[in-house]
């Protein structure tokens, strides 16, 4: 057997540099077209319109799916939010009041929040939404299959097939969004809580039907241990704040909302900041304990569909 340092890479390091040239040779900065997108599409499909208990009214998930389907058959730069109109008309259902949530920069944070429609919508909890939640998909660039390397991204082009989805969703969701609207912000991030560009900016905040909508909640959400970059009142938070004033909208702004700041804190149970008495401070003990116990208790047992 030749010595350890004589041979060749070995099958890990060789697997290493397949996947970076692999990388090294992809068209587009983002992630290829997601493996399983059909099934995955039509799974989720089937599963919310029929197991949720919100069921949308019937829904015709492989007309849908043929609707969504198009795009994929266009050029990967030239895939506009209109193209999904028809996807949208078939898979559109009506958003139970004061349950929209807005946010940016807190996914995965907002995902667990909402629970799979139990405790609120954000946009991923929406039929149209949930379809394409965390999934990428592209035509090759000059071939009729899925390009399963990369996806153009906004640095790569404006009208890529995913941007331009969330693009009509979220003027979808923002449209039919009623009651009192929630809207969750990262104050521990770094460029910003509320990136003044971006979905919430410009393709939800101008849709806000006024007639429909009593009230605006800010959450300003810091990351356990900080950094708090910015608060209710501040940078960007401000921005927001004044643009939504300008609009005629009654707002209101609370730092670290506490049954997410809960939340956050099973994942930090032993940090200083997510100590009870620390997160009760200014409620006394009944009130502390009614509010942490039933919360705490609720998210211990919570299951996912
Ligand atoms: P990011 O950059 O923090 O997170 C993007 C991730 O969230 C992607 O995995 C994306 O799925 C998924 N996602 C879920 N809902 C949306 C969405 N609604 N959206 C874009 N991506 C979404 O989020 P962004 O880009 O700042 O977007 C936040 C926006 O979502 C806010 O406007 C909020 O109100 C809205 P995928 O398929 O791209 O992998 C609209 C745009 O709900």
């Amino acid at each position: 057997m030749a010595a350890e340092g004589c041979t060749g890479p070995s099958w890990l390091q060789q697997l290493g540099l397949l996947l970076l040239l692999a990388r090294c040779g992809a068209r587009w900065s983002g992630p290829g077209t997601s493996l399983h997108l059909e099934t995955i599409f039509l799974g989720r499909c089937a599963e919310y319109s029929t197991l949720l208990s919100l069921q949308p009214g019937t829904k015709n998930c492989t007309a849908i799916w043929e609707a969504f389907k198009v795009v994929l058959g266009k050029d990967p730069c030239s895939v506009f939010p209109s193209d999904y109109d028809l996807f949208i008309n078939l898979s559109r259902h009506s958003i139970p009041r004061d349950k929209s949530l807005f946010w940016e920069n807190n996914h995965l944070l907002v995902t667990s929040y909402a629970d799979n429609t139990r405790r609120f919508l954000p946009l991923s909890d929406v039929l149209y939404g949930r379809v394409g939640d965390f999934l990428t998909w592209c035509r090759q660039e000059n071939a009729s299959g899925l390009d399963y390397q990369s996806c153009p991204t906004s640095e790569d082009c404006e009208n890529n097939a995913v941007d331009s989805y969330w693009k009509r969703a979220s003027m979808q969701y923002s449209r039919d969004s009623s009651g009192l609207i929630y809207v969750m912000l990262n104050g521990s991030e770094p460029t910003g809580a509320y990136p003044v560009k971006g979905f919430f900016a410009d393709f939800e905040i101008p849709y806000f039907q006024k007639d429909k909508i009593t009230r605006i909640e800010i959450w300003v959400m810091h990351e356990i241990g900080g950094p708090n970059i910015e608060s209710c009142g501040e940078g960007s938070v401000k921005i927001l704040e004044d643009r939504l004033e300008a609009m005629g909208f009654q707002y209101s702004c609370i730092n670290n909302y506490l049954p997410v700041k809960l939340l956050k804190c099973v994942d930090y149970s032993m940090h200083p900041d997510c100590a009870l008495n620390v997160a009760a401070t200014s409620l006394d003990m009944d009130q502390s304990a009614s509010l942490i116990i039933p919360l705490l208790v609720a998210l211990a047992s919570g299951s996912q569909m």
